[in-house]
């Protein structure tokens, strides 16, 4: 019996087909030892962490780290989706041969982890007991203890979820590597990290980074890269960046799902998170179930339309998170949540964290501060006087349960039904603050000419979009117009069809304000938008969708003045009529696009051209 084999033996791991797996990594990437870890294992492993120097402590159960200072966020240009298949490749998934690119990994990974531990993380990305467990169930290895802490905080993990799978080999092979952080030339031509998802041999090698993005592999590249790449090839389901949130009428009794996709810095999180407004919330609860990742299924029972958070927790941007704009995450991360800090600004002395946005103002007095790469506040150069204390992408890692708001059933096998699909942009000009959508067709072209504006000068003209589809752009695993197609199929067989709209709480005067108040006032379009698909309100026809009359949305206690109102609730027709332009030539760009889809966009812009304008 090897030493490596009394190591699984004493963890209880028994699947001889992750026991293999285990085995050749370790000995590819020259680990010295192994530790199989299970989510009992936190404690131990935090003090381990705080012992050695890879966290510090931020309070009462709550902890810091900092990362590589070139090491902060996902890399887009070196990830990548390997498959034997060419066509396979689609306008944004970077396709690259499977064969080469295992190849080149191995031999980045080759006696990569040397001298260090290599952890065992087997996981599950799915309540227990879910339809879709089969597809959410994975081992990492990674020889970064603290991504150890932060798989624990996102994942369900132990030995208990890969041992008796019913297909032994049927599990996600998730390696990291970290790599020589200062040596791997970070943003230059000589950049040498990747991240693969292999994706037709559910192999994931992730090489160069210990930032979560790109080292939390159940995330990410498990739980939306690799899961849509499954959910196609299975026929069976959909994997997308969205949020998932319930909302329980307590005069009725009835409860309603709505999940969604925003691009990055839409608000996502927030309005996952979002209370009701004090004057709603005697009637109206909302519980979060997820801020980031649905998987969507037709449930074979109901026929009905299922949906459910894969992750087991939040890895929140810290950003401009504050009692105003989120509450409920603040709480989430209070004393004793366990949670971990990434990258923001820290006080040794003191244990405190702040970051941009936490207050108006940075601490008064920076006595003991030190930014997010380390370095004394109170030392700097007046130059470097106004950089950000902390990094722009700083995290917060906290499990579901610490949200106060969580779901009372989020980890219940079932899923939830989904009543509405909501997609939404940061949109100065044209799109409302809420348009319903006729049909599953339509829902669909609209998700795949989301986008977000142009902000930076480089980026592109001012008001045109980087489009991103279905929020998705950094995820796709395979073509869009395939993608498009599966949508549409996936969706489609379910009984009810959900009620799909785009909404869009950034609206802008022409001095620059924000036209809607945002945050808890945005469960009122969505309460709208539940009552129409009751068919309970009718709204207003316009050419591109449903929009709320005045006097159908509770505005009680909203602070907007008339003529506000009346422009969110108006289409700007030649506005639109120039995006469709755009929109378009975005869309001949994918092969194999529906014609479901083609015939929507044909619609949209024939009303358009029939829409009076003003
Ligand atoms: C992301 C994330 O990068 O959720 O999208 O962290
Ligand atoms: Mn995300």
């Amino acid at each position: 019996m090897s030493p490596m084999d009394n190591v699984l033996d004493a963890a209880g791991l028994t699947n001889p087909a992750v026991r293999d797996y285990v085995k050749y990594w370790a000995e590819l990437t020259g680990a010295e030892r192994i530790e199989v870890v299970s989510a009992a294992d936190d404690a131990r492993l935090i003090a381990e962490c705080l012992e050695a120097g890879e966290l510090d402590p931020a309070g009462d159960g709550l902890y810091y780290s900092r990362s590589y200072h070139k090491d902060t966020a996902r890399s887009e240009e070196r990830t990548v989706v390997a498959t034997s298949t060419p066509t396979d490749k689609g306008l944004y998934n970077n396709w690259r041969d499977a064969a080469e690119m295992t190849a080149l990994q191995k031999e980045n990974m080759r006696g990569a982890s040397a001298g260090k531990t290599m952890y065992v993380i087997p996981y599950l990305m799915a309540p227990p007991g879910n339809a879709l467990a089969p597809w959410a169930t994975g081992v990492e290895l990674t020889d970064c203890r603290t991504v150890v802490l932060h798989m624990i905080r996102m994942a369900r993990v132990g030995v208990e979820y890969v041992n008796d799978l019913a297909d032994p080999n049927q599990f996600v092979r998730a390696v990291h590597v970290t790599g020589d952080l200062e040596n791997l030339g970070q943003g230059t031509p000589e950049d040498s990290r990747y991240f693969v998802t292999v994706a037709d041999e559910r192999t994931i090698l992730h090489y160069g980074s210990s930032y979560g993005g790109n080292a939390l592999l159940g995330k990410i590249a498990h739980g939306l890269r690799q899961a849509a790449y499954d959910g196609w090839a299975s026929k069976k389901f959909l994997a997308e960046q969205y949020m998932l949130i319930g909302i329980h009428d307590k005069e009725t009794g009835k409860d309603y799902h709505i999940c969604g996709g925003f691009p990055s810095a839409s608000g996502k999180t927030n309005l996952a998170m979002m209370l009701a407004p004090d004057v709603l919330g005697d009637r109206y609860h909302v519980s979060f179930y997820g801020d980031d990742i649905a998987w969507l299924w037709v449930d074979e029972a109901s026929g009905k339309l299922y949906g459910m958070n894969p992750e087991y927790g939040v890895f929140g941007v810290a950003k401009d998170t504050n009692e105003g704009t989120n509450p409920t995450a603040l709480h989430s991360i209070d004393e004793g949540s366990g949670a971990i800090f990434t990258n923001i600004a820290y006080n040794p002395t003191t244990r405190e964290v702040w970051w941009e946005g936490r207050t108006p103002e940075p601490p008064a007095d920076n006595t003991g501060w030190l930014d997010w790469k380390g370095n004394a506040i109170s030392e700097r150069t007046a130059e470097r006087a106004d950089e950000p204390w902390a990094h722009p992408n700083s995290r917060f890692t906290t499990t579901l349960d610490n949200v106060p708001n969580i779901a009372s059933d989020y980890n219940a096998a079932a899923g939830v039904p989904i009543d509405a699909i909501i997609f939404g942009g940061r949109t100065r000009d044209r799109e409302p603050l809420i348009r319903a959508i006729h049909d599953l067709a339509e829902g669909v072209y609209d998700g795949l000419t989301l986008g977000a504006e142009a902000t930076a000068a480089a980026e592109g003209k001012e008001g045109v979009l980087r489009y991103d589809p279905m929020s998705n752009r950094p995820f796709m695993a395979y073509g869009e117009g395939d993608y498009a197609q599966h949508y549409l199929d996936v969706v489609g067989a379910a009984k009810d069809q959900p009620i799909f709209a785009h909404v869009n709480w950034f609206q802008r005067g022409e001095d620059g304000r924000f036209l809607w108040p945002g945050y808890r006032d945005n469960l009122r379009p969505l309460l709208w938008l539940l009552q129409l698909k009751n068919g309970e309100v009718k709204g207003r026809e316009t050419a591109v969708g449903i929009i709320p009359t005045e006097d159908e949305l509770h505005l009680d206690g909203v602070d907007i003045t008339p003529e506000d109102l009346n422009t969110i609730l108006t289409i700007n027709v030649p506005r639109w009529k120039q995006e469709m332009a755009n929109r378009e030539e975005h869309l001949s760009q994918f092969e194999r696009l529906p014609e479901a889809i083609w015939e929507a966009h044909r619609r949209v812009a024939a009303n358009l051209e029939n829409e009076p304008e003003g």
